[in-house]
């Protein structure tokens, strides 16, 4: 039996560049080789460009009072200055998905009714006496509480108060564009009719009763704001039974109060409190995560390097890298990250 000699590969040039020829031809047809380019598309983990960052507020402020000198809120529509990621400038985003910035809205001012397809929450972080419109509720705003606008939900802002008021808007609009699916309208009025008080939404669904006949369908939560002096009270009753988890310290979910899921399809957002002395244990998960601390200081620890931080700054935690919280002493931490949007896609995934 003659045995066929199996040819011997030419020189390795010879190779690339009969490939390389190869490459070029299918490039015309718009086609590539999958084997050039599978170690950039299915990476043995997570590979983000997002860099943990910490924006002080001290910065934040002097610098958007500033601008409240050279634009008005009405000629910016929304005067907010954007918190880019050092990893990815020019690109809007906090992280990969997430959109930061923070609002000032100065006494006498307003920002216009609008609506648009992306998600926003507001944590506010400092100045009384503004508010914010949602869905026929004037909703009054002030530190630490946590507000939502929905999808397509009109909403408007303004400040019949004294003070400046400033606070953290986070949009999921990266995940909408990813998607190409952003529309957005203005409407002919500046403001849209109130009809709902301050606080109403809250006590409406979030009380334990529901109105009788409502649909226990809504796949985001009805409630407009999350007053900061209804949560801070709730934290201190878990810090009193011991209710402290070695990560997270003692910690509440936003919650749809109709469903228990998150407050909104793609963001998910929870405050911690944690106790002097604490000092967490590490963690990673998949959702790069846009903390703010409400109250105290301290630092947080990611990927070996620490990062401080007192109330009213803002970080950021990118995805799969580990990291843990040093209080200095009893702070409250607000996050806010993608992780439903993760979840309901069973791509989520936790570590440490
Ligand atoms: C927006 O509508 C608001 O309504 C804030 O306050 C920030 C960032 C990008 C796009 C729309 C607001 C925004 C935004």
């Amino acid at each position: 039996m003659s045995v066929q000699a199996v040819a011997e590969p030419g020189p390795k040039h010879n190779v690339q560049a009969s490939r390389q020829a190869y490459y070029d031809k299918i490039s015309k047809y718009h086609m590539t080789p999958l084997w050039e380019v599978l170690k950039g598309l299915v990476t043995p983990e997570p590979k983000t460009s997002i860099l943990p960052t910490v924006w002080k507020f001290s910065d934040v402020k002097r610098l958007i009072l500033e601008a409240g000198e050279v634009i008005s809120a009405e000629d910016a529509e929304r005067r907010v200055l954007v918190l880019e990621n050092p990893g990815m400038p020019g690109k809007s985003r906090a992280t990969n998905t997430l959109f930061a910035g923070v609002q000032l809205i100065m006494p006498g001012e307003i920002a216009d009714v609008h609506r648009h397809v992306s998600s926003a929450i507001r944590f506010v972080l400092e100045g009384e006496g503004a508010y914010t419109a949602v869905e026929g509720e004037k909703s009054m705003m002030k530190h630490g509480d946590f507000i939502i606008t929905a999808n397509w939900a009109p909403h408007d802002h303004g400040n019949p108060g004294k003070q400046p008021v400033m606070w953290l808007d986070v949009l999921d609009m990266h995940i909408v564009n990813h998607f190409e699916t952003s529309f957005g309208e203005h409407f002919d009025e500046k403001m849209q009719n109130t009809n709902h008080e301050d606080g109403d939404s809250f006590d409406r669904f979030a009380s334990g009763v529901l109105p009788d006949g409502m649909p226990v369908t809504q796949n985001r939560s009805p409630v407009v704001n999350y007053p900061y002096a209804k949560m801070r009270p709730i934290l201190e009753r878990l810090k009193g039974t011991g209710d402290i988890d070695k990560r997270f310290g003692a910690r509440v979910r936003y919650a749809n109060p109709i469903n228990g899921g998150p407050v909104l399809p793609t963001m998910g957002a929870y405050l911690s409190l944690f106790p002097k002395g604490f000092k967490g244990e590490d963690y990673r998960s998949t959702d790069a995560t846009i903390f703010a601390c409400a109250e105290g200081k301290g630092k947080t620890i990611i990927d070996g390097k620490p990062f401080e931080w007192g109330v009213n700054d803002v970080f950021v935690v990118p995805s799969w890298k580990n990291f843990h919280h040093e209080p200095a002493e009893e702070s409250v931490l607000f996050s806010i990250s993608d992780k439903p949007a993760q979840q309901v896609l069973g791509i989520w995934r936790e570590g440490n």
